[in-house]
């Protein structure tokens, strides 16, 4: 399961940042194994070596044995195992040019004991314990002491991945604002957000949209296609073909421009005089419903996870799906 990378260090150097961090860390299903890998943004300056004599992994029976250190970078690792401390040293060969952009220096692969199951396992920096050193070419190298707490890889917690499409053309939504418990998941190369390391129990879930495109899809059509729903005539045209087909729920979300909860002619109005550019108390907003909402009948979805989020309950490794809608864009042209 992965996991959050909270430890982690900021290095300011002679000409930008840099940065050494934990991710990826991964404990197997019946908690016998776990691995963690430690990652090095370089910052502007390319690193010619690096020195941990810092690193930890914790457990109160010590009854752990690290299984392996792999070096993956091309560089010389070497390394000092002792009785829950480990000492990493990578240097650049001659051959090799210095580290730049992101690199990742070891993999670290522990055994786990079933006593540590219950007991907990950490590994991390114990600051109390010396520096790490990244070395520059030619320049002197920087040091830090300090960093986060250290990473629990039993207590990895559970991942959420988010993915966001519109209701009418299935078109992922990537630039929205995602926030988890207030806090920001990474985007995924498939456009979804994705937050690690949940604990069990509730998560409050924000999606805030700042896509353009609300003028030009704002149309005297949407302010005919909200009349048809305000008198009760539960279809709407489609903005393709024309033919009449039953309201879907999210077009009676979109149709409720002033968030009423109703759909009346007062919408109907605000829709038509925005689509002319006159000002109206309301402007159009994404709106964001959880595809597995179950739906009444003629009724629209309840649980919009936009403004102040929604409280959703996490146990396990999830994939959610949300739908958007823009509010005024009743025909989702
Ligand atoms: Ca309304
Ligand atoms: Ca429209």
């Amino acid at each position: 399961m992965p996991t959050t990378a909270p430890s982690s260090a900021n290095f300011a150097t002679s000409s930008g940042s840099a940065k050494i961090y934990f991710k990826n860390a991964v404990t197997s299903a019946d908690k016998s194994r776990a691995s963690i890998e430690l990652w090095l943004s370089t910052g502007a300056d390319g690193v010619v070596s690096f020195q941990a004599y810092s690193l930890k992994y914790l457990s109160t029976l010590g009854a752990i044995n690290a299984a392996g250190i792999i070096d993956e970078t091309g560089w010389g690792l070497t390394k000092n195992l002792t009785s829950g401390g480990i000492e990493l040293g990578a240097y650049k060969p001659e051959s090799k040019t210095p580290l730049t952009g992101e690199a990742k220096v070891a993999t670290l692969t522990f055994s786990l004991s079933e006593l540590s199951k219950t007991d907990g396992f950490w590994v991390g920096f114990d600051r109390t314990q010396g520096a790490i050193e990244l070395g520059y070419q030619g320049k002197q190298p920087v040091q830090y002491n300090e960093l986060a707490a250290p990473l629990n890889l039993l207590s990895s917690g559970s991942a959420l991945d988010l993915t966001l499409y519109h209701w009418k053309n299935h078109a992922i939504i990537a630039d929205s604002v995602v926030t988890i418990d207030s806090t920001v998941p990474s985007k995924t190369a498939a456009k979804s957000f994705l937050a690690t390391g949940l604990s069990d129990g509730s998560h409050n879930i924000q999606v805030n949209a700042t896509s353009a495109d609300r003028e030009t899809a704002i149309s005297l059509k949407d302010a005919l296609a909200a009349l048809k729903l305000a008198i009760g005539v539960d279809s709407i045209n489609s903005s393709s073909t024309g033919a009449s087909n039953p309201a879907s729920p999210y077009q009676r979300a979109a149709a409720d421009f002033n968030g009423d909860g109703k759909v009346d002619l007062k919408d109907a109005l605000e829709i038509l005089k925005y689509s002319i550019g006159v000002t109206t108390a309301n402007t159009p907003r994404w709106q964001f419903y959880d595809e597995s909402e179950v739906i009444a009948k003629g009724a629209k979805p309840a649980a919009d996870f936009s403004q102040a989020g929604k409280t959703v309950s996490i146990n396990a490794d999830r994939n959610m799906n949300l739908v958007a809608v823009l509010t005024g864009d009743v025909d989702g042209s």
